[in-house]
């Protein structure tokens, strides 16, 4: 163990419970259900954020990662009805959303062309007439225009309703969108998996085993995935423990996690508007509490612009070791609940110097982690775009 530090933080914790928790960490032995739980009700914030910072600094020394990437939302009509989304219309009111065709949703894709991005992040609502043919022809112009794009596409609520529309087993419908390009899965539509949460946020969507499955399927084809938690509503600590341990579950069987996103609800505009939002504190808590429970998840990543760009900076000390990418401002799922970032988008000069500020190494990745460059001794003067 390199940093005495932390050995003597532990050894000084008045709590014994806690101060057996940090010993289990700093030995690298797997912490329970409990201890999770414990962590959350009983950890101070320091305590929890000097474990997680020390945890990142194991993994990743000050390595901060961001790719260069774009969204596209193919359409805001949506099926179902999560009582958290402000962004859905539904099906009967769709002449209030909007449904891009193949055309426009490759004019987005050309108008990309020539510039430095790596990955295209499609995901959106459940449009009943966006099928299996319609999203593998998608992905098939995708590929055919630009191979080495890395598609990250569609939540296990998009895949689940395109398969069972299509009658083809979780099997071969992951088999069949790989073969027509998608290259990975991003981590949406989890919330929380409990079922005593999950039916009172958005109970027609797909269920817990069902979102663990599709990603199971994809790891069994090679693929990598991320996986999200949706916090600070009506969940209690317990359930968001429960919602790890699964995925820690599938993580040990598979590996074919990389990334975990907590998300932040936001209460604008929704049919949970009477929700009060979390504290940065308690944001800073769960980002912490997350680094020390999926100990075999490679990373954990803070979406600026649902936090903010001050509050991602300072969980980079909480166990956070990537801050997603550049985007741009076409992705409206956050604007429209609230987000700190109506229009979100940031130059590489601008995710550089926000990683440099708190003095972490910032590199650009790709998708799946294969570093790209190290921003650590080039000039701002010198980045473009
Ligand atoms: O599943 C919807 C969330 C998710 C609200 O994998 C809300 O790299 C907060 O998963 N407050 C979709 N959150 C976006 C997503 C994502 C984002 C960035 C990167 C990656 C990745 C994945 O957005 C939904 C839902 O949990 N969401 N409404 C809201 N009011
Ligand atoms: Fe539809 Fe996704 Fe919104 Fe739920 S969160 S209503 S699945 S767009």
């Amino acid at each position: 163990m390199k940093d005495t530090g932390i050995s003597r933080l532990v050894a000084l914790e008045k709590n014994a419970d806690l101060k057996k928790i940090g010993e289990k960490i700093l030995n690298k032995e797997r912490i329970s259900f409990e201890d999770g739980v414990l962590l959350f009700e009983q950890g101070s914030l320091s305590f929890l954020g000097a474990l997680a910072n020390w945890v990142r600094e194991e993994k990743h020394g000050d390595k901060t990662y961001f790719n260069r990437n774009f969204h596209i939302e193919p359409t805001n009509v949506c099926v179902f009805s999560c009582k958290f989304c402000a962004y859905s219309k539904l099906y009967a009111h769709r002449e209030e959303g909007w449904e891009l065709s193949i055309d426009q949703m490759m004019h987005i894709v050309k108008s990309y062309d020539g510039k430095p991005v790596t990955e295209v992040h499609i995901v959106g609502g459940v449009h009943p007439k966006m099928d299996m043919e319609f999203f593998t022809n998608l992905l098939r112009s995708i590929k055919a225009h630009r191979p080495e794009l890395h598609i990250k596409a569609f939540t296990p609520v998009e895949l689940d309703y395109m398969f069972r529309k299509a009658k083809l087993s979780t099997v071969e419908g992951m088999r069949l969108a790989h073969e027509a390009g998608l290259d990975s899965l991003p981590g949406g539509g989890a919330e929380i998996f409990h079922p005593e949460i999950r039916t009172q946020i958005c109970e027609d969507k797909v269920d817990a085993n069902g979102w663990l499955s599709i990603h199971q399927a994809a790891h069994e084809l090679g693929m990598h995935s991320n996986a999200t938690l949706l916090y600070g509503h009506i969940e209690k600590y317990w359930h968001r423990i429960d919602h790890m341990e699964r995925l820690r579950q599938l993580q040990d069987k598979t590996g074919g996690f990389n990334t975990f996103i907590p998300l932040k609800f936001r209460n604008k505009d929704n049919d949970m508007s009477h929700v009060a939002e979390s504290s940065v504190i308690e944001d800073l808590k769960m980002y912490a509490v997350s680094r020390l429970y999926l100990d075999n998840f490679p990373h954990v990543k803070a979406y600026w612009p649902m936090l903010g760009r001050q509050n991602a900076q300072l969980t980079l000390n909480f166990g956070v070791n990537d801050i997603d990418g550049t985007i741009d401002d076409t992705t409206k799922i956050y604007s429209m609940a609230g987000s700190e970032e109506q229009t979100p988008s940031m130059t590489t000069a601008d995710l550089v110097t926000l990683i440099k500020q708190v003095n972490r190494q910032p590199v650009e990745r790709g998708t799946l982690y294969n570093e790209i460059r190290d921003y650590s001794s080039i000039a701002l003067s010198l980045i473009h775009i």
